[in-house]
């Protein structure tokens, strides 16, 4: 029998949605090296020692993550793809989940002296929280069905980066360490759309299955759901009860555990809306004129190319 090469010709598209998906994604690629971090010094030394270590901390557990989704991550999902396009894009928000790992190296080898990067690295690779949510992650992208993983991809793009997200967007709001905030508004526009085509290519398949499959797998989300909240609870509190801002965090973070599950076409689970946000922070992460103004009056930043600023229309494809 002959085995035959299928070539991938992006003349024939059988889901536009790839297309659209892989020009935005290559529209907006950056690297962490075309922004001036070590403007953020002055910044970061007016800083206390009580919030320079939140800084450290937040940023490696971030450096986790992105380490998770560009190794294990997108190789779970990669083996159930529908269209040899879909692969293509993959390919691109791997590479992207390694710019993401590496630009907080970026920032670390910038605020911080080695051997305070080395005990962010000891203590981001034994906090109990944080190897507590890879594990979990990790077990799904390992052995779950491929809606499982999808799920647990969308949860992590889309929930559990906030509880760091957190950090950087407040100063933002706060006119401090612009620099480090733009490569992190950087990667939330990325995560912005990998959360949002994971949870389309969910959709699809999800939408296949006979209703009482559907309810057997929303059981599972909602539950997987409440198990990370649960965790991220303990993590916020470990974080950020020295600086008086827990309450405020687990607010933000259950506002992006309602966007996840709208990623995957879901109803929300939690009551928190945008406006219960803390407006400093979701300043720093919508997309309005002030933002647009943030990216012009950093005049040296993002030196390839120009920078749109994020708009929320941008992700909502067939929605
Ligand atoms: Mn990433
Ligand atoms: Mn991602």
């Amino acid at each position: 029998m002959t085995t035959y090469y299928k070539a991938i010709n992006w003349n024939a598209i059988e889901d536009a949605i790839d297309k659209s998906t892989w020009e935005k994604l290559t529209e907006q690629f950056w690297l962490d090296t075309r922004i001036p971090l070590s403007n953020d010094l002055d910044d970061w030394r007016s800083l206390t020692d009580q919030e320079k270590d939140l800084v450290g901390k937040v940023f490696g557990g971030l450096t986790l993550l992105d380490t998770m989704q560009s190794e294990t991550g997108v190789e779970a999902i990669r083996q159930d793809v529908r269209t040899p396009h879909e692969e293509a894009v993959l390919n691109n928000i791997q590479f992207m989940e390694s710019v993401h790992a590496k630009s907080y190296s970026s920032i670390f080898s910038t605020l911080n002296t080695k051997s305070e990067i080395d005990e962010i690295f000891d203590w981001t690779n034994s906090n109990e929280y944080l190897q507590r949510k890879a594990e979990i992650i990790n077990e799904i992208y390992l052995n779950g069905t491929a809606l499982e993983k999808k799920i647990a991809s969308v949860f992590l793009e889309t929930f559990l980066f906030y509880s760091g997200f957190f950090t950087p967007l407040y100063y933002l709001g706060n006119n401090k360490l612009a620099n480090v905030a733009e490569i992190i508004k950087l990667i939330i526009r990325d995560e912005s759309v990998h959360g949002t085509y994971i949870g389309y290519k969910f959709q699809l398949a999800y939408n296949e299955l006979p209703e009482d499959e559907q309810e057997r797998l929303r059981e599972w989300m909602y539950d997987l759901l409440y198990t990370l909240y649960e965790n991220e609870e303990g993590y916020t509190e470990s974080l950020y009860d020295g600086v008086g801002w827990t309450e405020e965090v687990k607010t933000f973070l259950r506002y992006n555990a309602n966007k996840a599950l709208m990623n995957l076409g879901q109803d929300p689970l939690f009551p928190d809306s945008a406006s219960d946000v803390n407006p400093i922070v979701m300043n720093g992460i919508s997309t309005g004129t002030s933002n647009h103004d943030f990216f012009s009056q950093v005049g040296n930043g993002y030196l390839l190319g120009e920078v749109e600023a994020m708009q929320d229309d941008d992700y909502l494809y067939g929605m």
